[in-house]
């Protein structure tokens, strides 16, 4: 059967349950998803690349073929681009400035990032931003929750800076960068004063938040987590410390899939934080037993969190980022594989005929909701995306992969 044949079979079986497929696509197309920069280079940045990567998170293996500089980088990412549909995004971390210059994270400036706002312009894509605290002489164990107010002020200057970066990205390219601050900052062993690296946070916080920036162009989003390599029992931005925060501020929150028990799921918190945050930001990632940032592959929690955000209408409040550095297979098709599983998801989420199953479950029909979410799974929800990435102008199926593999026989392999 030709696709058109398939589509309309499709089509017909969606209807059906009251589900048009066409408006489907178009709406899982407009959803924007916010690609991370770090995938393409294991987390390295072009700072300083000798520097290992610290702050308790860790990429592993050593495929070949990683980005060296910003213009590989780039050219990697337009590969990610063309085999990617939809509304887009680039997330990058303030490493991977652009510059001859030697500068220091507490003086930089947009300049420094100037290329990649060409770069996002000429492709019509956003950008967002991460201030990076981890993997610098003053990282340590603890950054803005530092003991000494030097190293505090250190960091402090550093977010200032990023936060009129993620300004000028967002004045420039016309649309709103998230700005995500991820603070590493924990102890190995359980600390006796638990209390006041977490005032000292508190503190820095507030400071860096005085500084007035233009909520436009740019909000700030706060990531928690529970442990990292080397902070294993305690963690100062944990995500009591940033639910607690963030609803005191009227702050974003950010929830990484990564960064709670390994039985603690990230599509479950999302509908009540929004009852007291403005705003999320995610990093969809995959834990396995750890934090260890796998690629996103299609598993339940990545079908929930898209189907939580897509049952509630938070499109407008949730802000999906992706978070996963894969260095033992090719970065670009592990770039790939997640993002396009993202944009699935979120296609199948808008394939449900939430209407009618919330209206059953209102009605106390309990079997009725079991039995259609079961039947819908199902449903020949592949076709419909093959026709979203056509309608998008991008590779159907595995097309990606093969050209994927003729840019690593002529470019990424002979780095
Ligand atoms: C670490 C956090 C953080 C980083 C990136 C590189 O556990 O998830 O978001 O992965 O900032
Ligand atoms: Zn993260």
């Amino acid at each position: 059967m030709n696709t058109e044949k398939a589509y309309e079979a499709a089509r017909g079986l969606y209807a059906a349950y009251g589900v048009d497929t066409d408006a489907a696509i178009e709406k899982a197309l407009a959803v924007p998803v916010s690609i991370h920069c770090w995938q393409g280079d294991d987390v390295g940045g072009f700072e300083n690349p000798d520097a290992g990567l610290t702050g308790g998170i860790q990429t592993t293996g050593n495929y070949p073929g990683k980005a060296r500089t910003a213009d590989e980088l780039r050219r990697d990412f337009d590969k990610v681009l063309s085999y990617f549909p939809g509304k887009t995004k680039l997330s990058l971390h303030a490493t991977y400035l652009d510059t001859d210059e030697k500068v220091d994270r507490d003086a930089l400036e947009p300049r420094h990032f100037a290329p990649w706002v060409r770069y996002a312009k000429e492709r019509g894509i956003g950008l967002d931003f991460n201030e990076t605290y981890f993997s610098h002489p003053l990282s340590g164990d603890f950054s803005l929750s530092n003991a000494d107010k030097a190293i505090r002020d250190f960091w402090i200057r550093h977010t200032k800076c990023c936060r009129t970066i993620a300004e000028y990205f967002g004045r420039e390219l016309g649309q709103t960068c998230y700005t995500n601050l991820w603070i590493h900052d924990g102890c190995k062993e359980a600390p006796i004063d638990k209390l006041a690296p977490r005032k000292r946070l508190e503190e820095s916080l507030d400071e860096i938040f005085a500084q007035p920036v233009d909520p436009r162009y740019t909000k700030d989003s706060l990531e928690s987590k529970l442990f990292g390599i080397g902070s294993e029992s305690y963690v100062v931005g944990s995500h009591e410390f940033y639910l607690g925060y963030c609803t005191k501020h009227g702050r974003l929150l950010t929830l990484d899939s990564g960064h709670f028990h390994p039985t603690e799921i990230i599509s479950a918190k999302i509908a009540t934080a929004l009852l007291f945050v403005p705003e999320l930001v995610l990093h969809v990632s995959r834990p396995v037993r750890w934090d260890s940032d796998h690629v996103v592959v299609m598993d339940d929690e990545l079908q929930a969190i898209m189907n939580e955000i897509v049952r509630n209408g938070f499109e407008d409040r949730v802000h999906i980022g992706l978070d996963y550095f894969d260095a033992s297979i090719n970065r670009i098709a592990a770039w790939t594989i997640g993002a396009r599983n993202a944009r699935k998801a979120l296609l199948r989420a808008y394939l449900e005929p939430v209407g009618l199953l919330k209206q059953l479950e209102r009605d106390g029909d309990n079997t009725s909701v079991l039995a259609l979410s079961e039947e819908l799974k199902s449903l020949p929800w592949g076709i419909v995306w093959d026709v979203l990435c056509e309608k998008a102008g991008k590779p159907v199926g595995r097309a990606w992969l093969d050209d994927a593999k003729v840019y690593e026989a002529e470019v990424t392999s002979k780095r």
